[in-house]
């Protein structure tokens, strides 16, 4: 039986977490800033003149958007908590973008796929249950409290998971890959867990 077939302890998640700045907003672990981080793996590449988000795997209606097709669907504004593994956490980022159920209903994904794989140009990539990608407060965003997102922050798009750390919001996005089974990305190979929710301190496995 594959490691990643175990069932998932219930979610320990803050039901306060979206309602100010109570001490109970911030996960165990962590700590407040006001700055915001850079954390690449990769040097920060430039935009592929050929970018095509790619939508593909278990799904009824794989598809590719271009640049232009991509930025002509629907935006929405969404103001998230971020809470990186190595003990971050930075409050109100307003992000702008596409919703992922934009997405989700052009894809209609099957009820094989389970799992969701982002992609990321550089070859980074992230896993994550299809139920933790399909979620109100999930979106692909060109912009952060305004402004373009910089290249160093995913720019100019990225995804965006808030409830879970960091890590699951892969910079420089360009394809969701549904699953019918899990398989670890790049840092859920090299120890991060592989769910990783910070409300029960799922940092390493
Ligand atoms: N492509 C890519 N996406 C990535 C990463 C990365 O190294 N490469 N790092 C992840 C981690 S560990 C974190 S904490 C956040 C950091 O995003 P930021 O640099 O915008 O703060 O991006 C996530 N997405
Ligand atoms: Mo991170």
């Amino acid at each position: 039986m594959s490691l990643f077939k175990r069932q998932a302890p219930e979610r320990a998640t803050n039901p306060n977490a979206k309602e100010g700045p109570g001490p109970d907003r911030l996960p165990p672990g962590q700590y407040l800033t006001r700055k915001w981080p850079v954390l690449s793996y990769e040097r920060t590449p430039s935009f592929p003149p050929d970018w095509r988000l790619k939508i593909s795997g278990e799904v009824e209606q794989p598809f590719e958007l271009t640049w232009e097709e991509f930025l002509a669907l629907p935006r929405v504004t969404i103001t998230t908590d971020i809470h990186c593994v190595t003990t971050w956490s930075r409050f109100d980022n307003t992000w702008e973008g596409v919703h992922i159920r934009e997405i989700l209903k052009r894809a209609r994904p099957l009820p094989s796929a389970r799992y969701v794989m982002a992609h990321s140009w550089t070859g980074y990539t992230t896993n994550m249950p299809l139920s933790s990608l399909d979620d109100d407060d999930v979106l692909i965003a060109i912009k952060h409290d305004g402004k373009d997102l910089e290249p160093d922050h995913g720019g100019p798009v990225r995804l965006v998971v808030p409830k879970l750390y960091f890590y699951k919001s892969a910079k420089w996005l360009d394809g969701l890959e549904f699953m019918a089974e899990d398989r670890p990305g790049f840092w859920e190979m090299r120890g991060y867990h592989n769910r990783g929710d910070p409300w029960a301190e799922e940092r390493y496995w």
